[in-house]
């Protein structure tokens, strides 16, 4: 008896340092990075704002702890750190002026994969030349501010390892009274997408917090919450009945509030940008993503 235990913790033992497939992965036997075959953006367009997709879940939790793997692993010297704020960026793909993309270089494996899946499976229609990946501590956000009219104009964002609340202001003036457009609430292994006024006008922002607040009420019998892609979140679809029987306990009978922290997120921004040689310098085409 004692023997076959003391063979089953060997056992045990021995299979711990096994390196898992994923591992393995990294260590270049099969890199690659899966990402769904094919998506239908119109399946996961969010209401209440043009335009907007918010995709759940587009990444495996293998392909993300790849992800964060080979960002940990890349070169000290990319990472870019910025004077007034703890968040520090790394760029790939070369440099983007008011002409177009100079210095082009090839994309590091992981992320020409992703832009080329991304391209087979129709969720861009330009294959992703240029990389942001930004590193956020908690506590830390990003200043309002519009993308564009530097690149194609569809902004792709895939978030790693937090959570973090996104909203979107009208103008400066709105975001100081803090009367705000839309917020989303973007998952890690998410993929958002967004477009249009989105892109060209409206100032886009995440708050220097260190945990995010999701306020739910019932109203006759229905859940409302001010974020307008609550109900395509992987944390509502999880927590949905868990959440009603809070309300429905909670002292104030009517509303909770969900505290959500965040931990050390990376957000990977891709993005088609002319090269010089091509471009006018200014995107203004009305195609599709
Ligand atoms: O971190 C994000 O999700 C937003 C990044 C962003 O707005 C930018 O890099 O311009």
């Amino acid at each position: 008896m004692l023997n076959k235990l003391k063979e089953k913790l060997r056992n045990e033992q021995n299979k711990s340092k096994e390196i898992p497939i994923h591992k393995a992965e990294l260590k270049g036997i099969n890199q690659h990075i899966d990402l769904p075959k094919q998506i239908n953006l119109e399946n996961h367009r969010v209401e209440g704002v043009e335009t907007v997709y918010y995709v759940r879940d587009y990444l495996s939790s293998i392909a993300e702890e790849t992800l964060l793997q080979e960002i940990t692993n890349s070169p000290k010297e990319r990472w870019i750190e910025l004077p007034f704020s703890r968040r520090r960026l790394q760029k790939w793909g070369g440099d983007v002026t008011n002409e177009g993309l100079i210095n082009q270089e090839e994309l590091p494996w992981y992320y020409n994969g992703i832009s080329k899946e991304m391209f087979t499976s129709s969720v861009c229609s330009k294959e992703i030349n240029h990389i942001l990946l930004n590193e956020y501590e908690p506590g830390v956000g990003i200043m309002p501010h519009s993308d564009g009219p530097l690149y194609h104009p569809y902004v792709c964002i895939i978030s790693l390892h937090s959570s973090c609340l996104f909203s979107f202001f009208a103008n400066y003036e709105e975001y100081k009274n803090g009367k705000y457009l839309c917020k989303l609430f973007v998952e890690p292994r998410s993929l958002l997408i967004f477009t249009d006024s989105c892109y060209s006008e409206y100032l886009h922002t995440i708050n220097d917090d260190i945990c995010d607040s999701l306020n739910f009420i019932l109203k006759d019998e229905q859940l409302v919450c001010p974020i307008s892609n609550i109900f395509q979140t992987s944390i509502y679809l999880n927590e949905e009945s868990n959440i009603r029987k809070e309300l429905s306990n909670s002292e104030q009978k009517n509303q909770i509030e969900l505290s959500i922290p965040r931990n050390q997120r990376y957000s990977i921004t891709l993005r088609h940008v002319y090269p010089k040689s091509l471009s006018n310098g200014i995107y203004n085409d009305e195609e599709t993503p």
